[in-house]
This record gives C-alpha cells, structure tokens and sequence, in this order.
C-alpha cells in the first residue's frame, strides 16, 4: 500500500471542465495532507450512462468520499449521494447567468433522507478539508496532520497582524494592492 492509500481514497468528479480551476483547490489541499485521490469530468446530464457507472461502481473502487461539484442545474451530487453510500460533499459553482445561487440551492435543497455537505459557492479547498477531517475520525496521523495545518493558518494570520502593528494600515494597503 502507498503511504497516501493509508488514509483512503477521495474521489473528484465535476459536471464540467469548467469547473476545474475551482475543483482543483480541493486536489491541492488533499495533496498538502498527503492523501489519495482521483479528479474527473463526468456529466450527470449530458452522460448518464457514464455518471451512473462512476457512482454505482465508487465504493467497490476504494472511495471513501466524493466531492462533486456542480453549476446551475447541479444534480451532480445530488445524484452521487443517491447512489454512493459513504458521504457526499458538494460543491455549489459559481454561474454567469445566477451567480452561484442556483448551484447552491440544487445542492443544498436536497430530500430528507439523501445528504449533500454543502460547502460554499466556490469552496472546493473546506470541501477538500472536510473530506479530509472525515477520513480523520479513524486516522490520527491524518488527524495530526490537520491539526499542523491548522497551526500554519494561524501563524500566517498572526504574521500578518504583527505586519499590520508595525507598518500601519495605510502603508499596509499600499503594499496589498502592489
Ligand atoms: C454543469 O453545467 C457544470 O457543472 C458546469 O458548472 C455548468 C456549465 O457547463 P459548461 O457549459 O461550461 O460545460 O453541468
């Protein structure tokens, strides 16, 4: 076993090419944790066929959690958590047409008995961390590397505010928008 497939696999899948330059900060943050996963374009509308082999066939292929993103009409993972047994995390794509609200309410809106963990329009990176966090109930070692992720979070903010305290606002927006 690879040291990444210890933690267990998360799977990627997206309705669109489109959606990759948002999807893909899911796969960055997995990688920063060192865990496995695969990202793909399936269409739930425009491949049925195709999406319903993908989801039916997902537990048996190792995955542990989906993360599906979708815009407009997003059935995407709706449809995966109708399926897939394990958890379904959702992520809502911002549209032109909408702004993103349309992602977010067929995502979110789901019926009772059928979960979707929704994150923001957009929020594909807390999609990747709440996947990982999910697979961290029985990994301490992933645990442990959450908990050093989230140190690094708060020495970047503190960095920051000791700048902020010795430059001053002024100077410290000037060099924001440089
Ligand atoms: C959805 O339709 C996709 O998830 C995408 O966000 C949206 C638009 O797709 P394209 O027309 O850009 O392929 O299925």
């Amino acid at each position: 076993m690879s040291d990444k497939a210890k933690f267990g696999k998360v799977g990627i899948v997206m309705g669109s090419d489109s959606d990759l330059p948002i999807m893909s900060q899911a796969a960055k943050v997995l990688e920063e944790l060192g865990i496995e996963y695969d990202i793909t374009v399936i269409s739930a509308h425009r491949m049925p066929d195709k999406f319903f082999d993908y989801a039916s066939s997902a537990q048996e292929k190792g995955y542990k959690v989906i993360i599906a993103g979708a815009g407009g009409a997003a059935h995407l993972p709706g449809m995966t958590s109708a399926i897939f047994p394990l958890p379904v995390i959702g992520v809502p794509i911002m549209t032109k047409s909408l702004g993103g609200v349309d992602s977010l309410y067929s995502i979110v809106q789901m019926p009772s008995g059928v979960p979707v963990a929704t994150v923001s329009i957009n929020g594909a990176k807390n999609a990747g961390l709440l996947a990982a966090k999910i697979l961290a109930v029985s990994n301490p070692e992933l645990l442990d590397r959450l908990l050093e992720f989230s140190k690094n979070q708060k020495d970047e903010v503190e960095k920051k505010d000791s700048k902020l305290q010795e430059i001053g606002y002024e100077e410290y927006i000037k060099q924001m928008n440089k």
